[in-house]
Formats: C-alpha cells, structure tokens, sequence
C-alpha cells in the first residue's frame, strides 16, 4: 500500500493530465504572486483594482474553456475548475471577477452570439482591457429570474430597454454588459442583449455597505430608455435555459473554487493547532482539534472528487445540470462550515485579518447564496427525484 497525503488523500493529482497541472500550477503561482499580497487591503479599503483583470488575461486565465480563435484558452473544464481553485484560494472575490467575466460574459458571447458579436468582444475580455458583467438578478426577482421586469421594446432600427438588475459583480466598472430581458417582439420571452459602456440611459451604480466580497465591486444596472441597434440581441437563444447555460458553467466552477478557500483555511487551522499550546500541548493535540482536522480534510477530498467528476463529464458533453447543483450545494455548505470552524480554532486570532479566515469565511456566505442559494439547489434536486415541483 502506499503512504499517506494528509493533503491529497484520493492522490487527485494523479487524475490529472500534464497539461491541467501546468495550468494549474502556473495559476497557483500566479494567485500567490500577484493576488495574495494586494488582497488583505483591497478587502479592508473595499478596493477594486482593473488592472487585475489583465493580469488573467495575460496569464490566459479569462476565458479558459474558449477556442484559441477568439483569444481563450481552448483548455478544457477541469483545467477552469483548477484555476478558480487557486484564485479561490486567495479570495471568493477575486474568483468571482474571473468567473463572471469567462462564464458569464464570454461564454454567451461564444455560444450564442453572432460572429460579428464573438469578433468585437471576445479577444478583448480575454484579455482583460474590456470588463464584462451578467444581469440576470433584480430587486424583486432574485431566486426567481422568470419574475424579472426588465422589458425590451423593437424599435424602428433595434430595441429600447427599461429596467433595473441588482447584485451584478463588476457592473461599475464593466465595459461590456450582458442583460436578460423580456422582449415583447418575442411574446414575452426572455432574451439576452450586449450592452456597452456609454449607451445614453445605462448606469451601473455601485451596492454600498457590502461586508462580504468586499474585494470584488457590486452595483446596479439601470436602464432608463437605452436604445441599442439589432446587434445587440444575442440571435441563437431565447428563454431562461440562456442565463441557466451560462449558470451551469458557473455554478460548476464555484465548486472547486470554494473548496480553494476551504483548503486555505483547513490548513491554516493545522498549523494554528501545531504551533500553538495550550495546557502545555499543542491545540493540534487534542482530540477536539484532530476530530475537526478530519472532518475538514474528509469533505475537502470528498467534495473534490465530486468536483473532478462533474468536471470529467463536462469534458465529455455528458453532464447533467442537477450534477452541478449537487457540487455547487455541497461544496459551498461545506466550505462555510469548514472556514466557520477554522475561524473558532484560531480563537481570538481567529477575528483578525492578517490570519485572512474570517475574510474567507464572510466571503463565503456570499458564495453560498449567489448563482442560486443553498436551499434552491436543494429544491432542484428535490425536484428531480421526486418529479414534484416546490418552487411555489
Ligand atoms: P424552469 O421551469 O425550471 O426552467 C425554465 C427553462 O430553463 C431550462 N433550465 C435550464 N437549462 C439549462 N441549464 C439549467 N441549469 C436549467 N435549469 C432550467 C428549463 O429546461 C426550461 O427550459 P424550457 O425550454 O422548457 O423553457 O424554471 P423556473 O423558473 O421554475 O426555475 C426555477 C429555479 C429555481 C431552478 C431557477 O430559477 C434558479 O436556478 N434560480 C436561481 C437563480 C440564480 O441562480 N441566479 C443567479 C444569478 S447570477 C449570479 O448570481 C452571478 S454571481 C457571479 C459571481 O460573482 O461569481
Ligand atoms: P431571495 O430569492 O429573496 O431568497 C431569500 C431566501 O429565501 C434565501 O434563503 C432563499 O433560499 C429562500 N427562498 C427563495 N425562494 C424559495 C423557495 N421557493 N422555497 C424556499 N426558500 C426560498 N446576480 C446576477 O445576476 N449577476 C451577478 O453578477 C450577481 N452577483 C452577485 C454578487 C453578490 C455579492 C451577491 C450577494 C449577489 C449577486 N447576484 C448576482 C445575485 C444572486 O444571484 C442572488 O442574490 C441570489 O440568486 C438570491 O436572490 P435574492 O438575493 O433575491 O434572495
């Protein structure tokens, strides 16, 4: 038999090809160099800094799952799953700049925009000198996007838009805006449009007062009679399995990258527990500390498998969307669970930012209700087991 990894228990590094552990490596390094350092300021001045965006871009971190043609990186979904596990690993905000922009932005983009679309804005997200943003969520229509009220009207020569979306990461500084609205040409359906920058009647106000995510920027998107051209629609989807397809890549790539932050705050808690005595022992030395030690380590492991899984069958087209409520569910709850107790058995220490668990561990609550709350993914698979629906 062989040894023991206390931190690679299933040998996950043996389920990947070379290629994914280069990438992964070369995000690692790039999270720790560059990310690691800014962050405990930027969350505490609740700072944004752009420049990180083409940063990725350089490191062909925007865009992963994107063909070389239109600038990404044409890897496949494990290599995004790593990546947003090293980002992750640093801060929830700062995977969330990545994921918005790849998942949400140039995903649609690629998949069901013109061509015309994908050559205007795919090479420069994946580069980061454009910032891209989602809208789906408003105030009244959160767990429930069908509800939304976002309207677009046809126009002589496109569409005119009313509304407002709440909760959009990166929206104050984004250049390029994709928003769902329910089009009256189409008989009510949703549709998604391309907005950009500048169009008379668009402002993307900044959410105030946010105590998680504070490294990420949140705000509004108003739209108040923005008249765009025919363009603008995204031709080749219609309905909410639009916004959903992009979610189901998302949402996926939230459940490694939370189990990043459960990593980082899991072995922060071993060494806390190594280095420090207490009774004239290491905390590590009690059996308290050691039940908690494997508990974490049991749910890191098993959540990444699932992961790993899910992410396999992506790759192989067979992925089925309750899959990835399941790991997006479960590894966001565990990961909660596991910074919650990391914060406990750091004890006062536990509270101060320069041990970063309570940052990951507020983030973390955040992570746990976007891209669909804990208790919604449980609703989606109690629907698919069941056949009853309990949503309403
Ligand atoms: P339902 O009747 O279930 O479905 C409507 C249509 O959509 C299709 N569909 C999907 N297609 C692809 N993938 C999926 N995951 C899909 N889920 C549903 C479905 O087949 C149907 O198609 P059709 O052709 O028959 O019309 O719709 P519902 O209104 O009953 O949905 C209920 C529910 C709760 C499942 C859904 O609304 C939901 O998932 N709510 C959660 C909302 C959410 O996740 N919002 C996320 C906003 S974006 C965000 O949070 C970004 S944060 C990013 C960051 O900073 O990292
Ligand atoms: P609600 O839907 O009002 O839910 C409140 C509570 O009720 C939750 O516990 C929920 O589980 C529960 N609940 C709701 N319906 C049911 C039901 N049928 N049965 C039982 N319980 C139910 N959205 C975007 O479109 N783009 C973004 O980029 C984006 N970024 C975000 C960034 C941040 C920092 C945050 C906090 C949110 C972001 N969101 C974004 C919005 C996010 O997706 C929503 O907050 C989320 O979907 C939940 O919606 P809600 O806040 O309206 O809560």
């Amino acid at each position: 038999l062989n040894t023991f990894s206390w931190d690679d228990a299933f040998l996950l590094e043996d389920q990947l090809t070379e290629e994914e552990r280069m990438l992964r490596d070369a995000a690692r390094n790039f999270a720790q160099e560059k990310l690691a350092p800014r962050v405990i300021e930027a969350y505490r001045e609740e700072t944004v800094d752009t420049s990180i965006f083409r940063e990725m871009g350089e490191m062909g971190l925007l865009g992963v799952t994107v063909p070389e043609t239109y600038g990404g990186l044409g890897a496949n979904y494990v290599s995004y799953g790593l990546v947003a596990r090293e980002v992750e690993r640093v801060d929830s905000g700062y995977r969330s700049m990545m994921s918005v922009q790849s998942s949400l932005v140039m995903y649609p983009i690629y998949a069901y925009g013109s061509e015309e679309q994908r050559r205007k804005y795919l090479p420069k997200l994946a580069t980061g000198e454009w910032i891209g943003c989602f809208g789906l969520t408003e105030p009244d229509a959160g767990s429930d996007p069908g509800g939304m009220k976002t309207t677009a009207k046809r126009t002589a020569n496109g569409y005119v838009l009313n509304g407002s979306k709440m909760w959009i990461s990166n929206a104050p500084i984004a250049d390029v805006f994709v928003v769902w609205a329910k089009s009256e040409e189409h008989g009510g359906t949703i549709r998604g449009f391309i907005l950009d920058k500048g169009t008379k009647g668009l402002t993307a106000p900044k959410v105030g007062g946010k105590l998680s995510l504070r490294a990420s920027v949140t705000g509004e998107i108003v739209m108040d009679n923005v008249e765009v051209g025919e363009d603008a629609l995204m031709p080749d989807i219609q309905g909410l399995k639009g916004p959903f397809g992009c979610l189901n890549r998302a949402r996926y790539g939230i459940s490694w990258g939370v189990l990043g932050a459960a990593e980082f705050c899991w072995h922060a808690a071993r060494q806390y527990g190594l280095d420090r005595k207490q009774f004239n022992r290491p905390l590590a030395q009690t059996q308290l500390f050691q039940k908690k030690l494997a508990d974490m380590q049991t749910e890191i492991t098993l959540g990444l498998q699932g992961s790993l899984r899910v992410g396999r069958l992506m790759d192989e087209a067979n992925a089925a969307p309750e899959m990835i409520s399941l790991v997006k569910r479960n590894n966001c709850g565990k990961a909660l669970d596991i910074a919650r107790m990391s914060r406990d058995m750091h004890g006062g220490n536990g509270i101060q930012e320069d041990y970063q668990i309570m940052r990951h561990m507020v983030n973390l609550e955040t992570v746990n209700t976007y891209e669909g709350t804990h208790d919604v993914h449980a609703l989606i698979l109690g629907r698919a087991q069941t056949g009853l629906q309990a949503f309403f």
